[in-house]
């Protein structure tokens, strides 16, 4: 096995956690407003952004709202699908390895 100094084999285990896309996915029934201001209130986007994703969203099929560590993309989707469900809408979102 090669010699390696106490700093490299410290340094070798410091590495940045596994990020996650969330992807937004388009449906045909979710009012544009409504996504929006998920974008908004969920992502932090300001209403040009999240105006900008949304359409992007609706015209290319899904679209990325951020990309965060896993349990922050996890919580996210959790707070949306609730959102969306309380709401009645059906819009859905995932998280991917990024
Ligand atoms: N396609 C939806 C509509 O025409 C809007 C939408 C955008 C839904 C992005 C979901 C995601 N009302």
């Amino acid at each position: 096995k090669s010699q390696t100094t106490l700093l490299e084999r410290e340094t070798a285990q410091v590495k940045p956690p596994p990020m996650f896309k969330v992807v937004l996915l388009n449906d045909d029934f979710t009012p544009m407003e409504f996504v929006v201001l998920i974008l908004q209130k969920f992502f932090s986007k300001g209403h040009e952004q999240a105006t900008q994703i949304m359409l992007n969203v609706h015209q290319q099929g899904r679209g990325v709202c951020g990309i965060y560590p896993r349990d922050v993309a996890s919580t996210k989707i959790d707070q949306v699908s609730r959102f969306a469900r309380q709401h009645q809408h059906p819009l859905q979102c995932i998280m991917e390895e990024a």
